[in-house]
């Protein structure tokens, strides 16, 4: 067994550790203070992301969260409604930041598997009457973490953005794994963000940097980011030792995630072949798989804990399902490694039964 299986992490993609290649970077790394706006490397890789994203500018954020919280309270007022998909990340995990920072509530819209369409956001929008809460922001998810992964189809994600302006709404994608997004459709990223007011994406997930996201979008939107960042004890000084490790991430490591997502593949495809597992196939579209373990007897959270024990990682979802996510810690000899350990895990609670 190579050495790096010994543990295999399956929880996060946020789990990668930086290459050589970043380590050396980010000792060389040529930097300054940023609150100045004087770290070259931080210009550089602001430059680099705006490009990435086809946005005037962009602003390097110590996380996801950050980036999604600037942007929630750059586009509403206290009291508004921020429309968002019932399990997105922006409403569940992120510690009710658009109520405690913002002033503002979600209106939860349940969806299939993360996407969400126009007519779905309709059916549950309020009249434009002066005695309802505003909805001043739509956001969207792509891919949808808790979706498990999905992909947003690019026309659905354009009529959204196209009739949510008709009617005077902002629209913020959280991108956090837009790179994902990219990689199966096979198209740019900025052809996905385009249709966007803003977009945050994550350099420290699949992409593999160590910290680090960013928020982009019109020059005077990253004008006013830049004074709410600082307002959060975002103003990070020589942060270019960050942003070296983040522009190999997001030159160099995109192309990697094709084999994230062939190994996610692999996985869902020998997990369904297990007793007692659930699977569903057509929701594995990129590096995440999210199986249904409860057929084996055993709760998500037994199964992992027996897992664990055996040096596979992979979190629980909830009482029934866990979350396993790929990435380029864990390759293909890891991932056999991992499903030699689920196998015989499953087969163990069944023989127990
Ligand atoms: N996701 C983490 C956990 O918080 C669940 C993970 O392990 O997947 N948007 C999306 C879609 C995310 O998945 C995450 C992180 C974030 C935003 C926030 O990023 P960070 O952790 O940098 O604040």
């Amino acid at each position: 067994m190579p050495n790096e299986c010994r543990v295999v992490d399956l929880r996060s993609d946020t789990v990668t550790r930086p290459t050589p290649e970043m380590r050396r970077a980010m000792a060389e790394a040529e930097v300054g203070d940023d609150v100045y706006r004087e770290d070259p490397t931080v210009n550089r890789l602001e430059e680099r992301a705006a490009q990435a994203l086809g946005k005037e500018a962009a602003l390097f954020v110590p996380t996801g969260t950050m980036g999604n919280q600037i942007a929630i309270k750059l586009e509403s007022a206290p009291g508004d409604e921020v429309i968002c998909e019932e399990y997105s990340h922006v409403a569940n995990y992120e510690m009710g930041m658009m109520a405690a920072w913002s002033g503002c509530q979600p209106r939860l819209i349940p969806s299939e598997h993360g996407q969400l369409s126009w007519d779905q956001i309709q059916e549950r929008m309020r009249p434009d009457i002066y005695y309802y809460s505003r909805h001043a922001l739509v956001v969207l998810e792509n891919t949808h973490n808790m979706g498990g992964g999905t992909v947003y189809p690019i026309e659905a994600a354009q009529e959204i953005c196209d009739r949510a302006h008709e009617r005077g709404m902002r629209v913020h994608l959280d991108g956090a794994r837009i790179f994902n997004a990219a990689t199966y459709l096979g198209r740019p990223a900025a052809e996905l963000a385009a249709p966007f007011d803003s977009v945050m994406f994550c350099l420290s997930k699949g992409l593999g940097a160590p910290v680090g996201s960013l928020v982009a979008g019109s020059r005077e939107f990253i004008g006013r980011a830049l004074r709410v960042r600082k307002m959060m004890g975002g103003g990070m000084r020589q942060a270019g030792v960050l942003a070296a490790a983040g522009l190999i991430a997001l030159e160099k490591h995109p192309a990697k995630l094709a084999e994230d997502h062939r190994n996610a593949r692999y996985l869902a495809e020998a997990l369904s072949r297990l007793p007692g597992i659930q699977v569903d196939l057509g929701r594995v579209q990129t590096n995440i798989v999210m199986f249904d373990a409860s057929g084996t007897g055993l709760s998500a959270e037994e199964f992992s804990r027996r897992l664990k024990a055996r040096g596979v990682l992979i979190n629980p979802v909830n009482e029934t399902r866990l979350r396993l996510v790929t990435h380029s810690d864990a390759g293909r000899a890891c991932c056999e490694r991992a499903m030699a350990v689920i196998a015989e895990a499953a087969e163990a609670a069944l023989r127990a039964e």
